[in-house]
């Protein structure tokens, strides 16, 4: 016989790819709180720290109530001693004052902004940060050499640091399917990341594209470029080369974390979205959009007619697919967990491009996510549960 108990008797699996998480929670005080800590650790370089807050924020957002006493987080994994000091703080006084004094720290908020420029990383960052430098424009303002990535990214800061909506999503996913269909009919294209979980909005649009026709999508980045800049929707573009097949290491070692996909960082210049995201297509290479020149940096009035997105696209060969929508539509937490998974509870090894079972020491082949889901002995989570 069951004994009754008064607490939520509600478990929790410890690995993120194993729980649903939805988009929205009942505990993002809490979260909030714990994933400025690991926001602050990743500046720090500090992995390890950064993953331990990341994982305990993740479990807070699996629960089906709110956390209202420490009581409420009894049985719960991955919650290791700080952030329950993180928490009890948060609960008892209703802040911490550790999370707080990081908020508030000018080193923090350095950061913050500093990453906040496109194609500047943690390390340029820091760097700049002990230079003195504490904000985007600080980088024109002293003279830092800036390669071509950081310079569109302080170019066109503020629009890329304005929230994409749904709506902005759907109009470059017109653009893009209109782009692939000219240099490739028949192509699939796949709205990917935050959105294909239902986010409202994102920091980008990402975009994975195949072709059934195995092999017919080699080459179609670089049209697919062409194509976009010839338009006019284009303000900044870097294509890195597909290098799966040519590594030296051999599919035989997936790589961890970075895939080796024929993939393109853009800037798109988008039209003023109307309520049905149509008028978009008008943009071409109209140039009414007025600018102002601030410091050097270029920035957008409001009431402009055009906005700039951040948009990653990625080709995938069709035997691939499956594996690439799994690793592009995160969040970076769930494909953490099931790497992490696969490498220690199976003995395999999970990429974007495939999946390695070192037993049988043979790949397993997947046409969808529901089966690769079910090699890895997991029960399928929808898109939407992924927000861990
Ligand atoms: P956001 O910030 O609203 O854009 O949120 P997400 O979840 O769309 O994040 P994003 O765009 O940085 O990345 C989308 C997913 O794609 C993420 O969960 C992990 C994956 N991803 C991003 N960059 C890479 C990469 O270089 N290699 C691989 N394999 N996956 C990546
Ligand atoms: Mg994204």
């Amino acid at each position: 016989l069951k004994s009754s108990e008064d607490t939520p008797s509600f478990t929790v699996k410890s690995y993120a790819c194993q729980r649903r998480t939805p988009l929205k929670h009942h505990n993002t005080f809490l979260t909030e709180a714990l994933e400025i800590l690991a926001e602050n650790a990743e500046f720090g370089e500090n992995e390890g720290r950064s993953v331990a807050f990341r994982r305990s924020a993740s479990v807070l957002k699996a629960l089906p109530y709110a956390v209202r006493q420490m009581d409420d987080l009894k049985n719960l994994p991955c919650l290791g001693e700080h952030s329950q000091r993180v928490i009890k703080e948060i609960l008892e006084d209703g802040s911490s004052r550790e999370v707080e004094s990081t908020r508030q720290s000018a080193q923090f908020q350095a950061m913050k902004a500093l990453t906040g420029v496109f194609g500047v990383g943690v390390r340029s960052a820091d760097r700049g940060f002990r230079e003195g430098l504490l904000c985007p424009s600080d980088l024109i303002r002293t003279g830092q050499k800036l390669n071509k990535a950081q310079q569109a990214g302080v170019q066109y800061y503020d629009d890329l640091n304005r929230p994409v909506t749904k709506q902005e999503a759907l109009a470059i996913s017109q653009i893009v399917e209109r782009a692939v269909n000219s240099v490739l009919p028949g192509s699939i294209i796949t709205l990917t990341g935050g959105f294909r979980r239902g986010k409202e909005v994102g920091h980008d649009v990402d975009f994975l594209i195949t072709h059934e026709e195995e092999g017919v999508e080699e080459g179609l980045m670089p049209k697919l470029v062409n194509w976009l800049d010839e338009q006019g929707f284009l303000l900044y573009q870097k294509t890195t080369r597909n290098s799966y097949l040519e590594s030296k290491d051999g599919p035989a070692r997936p790589p961890n974390n970075m895939d080796r996909f024929e993939r393109c960082f853009s800037i798109f210049k988008l039209g003023q979205c109307s309520e049905d995201s149509s008028a978009v297509l008008e943009t071409g290479s109209d140039d009414s959009g007025t600018t102002d020149n601030v410091n050097g940096t270029t920035r957008q009035q409001p009431g402009s007619s055009w906005r700039a997105v951040r948009v990653d696209l990625v080709v995938s060969p069709f035997s691939q697919f499956a594996f690439a929508t799994l690793g592009w539509t995160g969040s970076k937490l769930f494909e953490r967990e099931l790497r992490r998974w696969a490498g220690q509870e199976k003995g395999m090894s999970l990429s974007s491009h495939a999946l390695y079972d070192s037993k049988q020491q043979r790949y397993l082949r997947a046409n969808s996510e529901e089966e690769i889901f079910a090699h890895l002995g997991l029960e399928f989570i929808p898109p939407c549960e992924r927000n861990s």
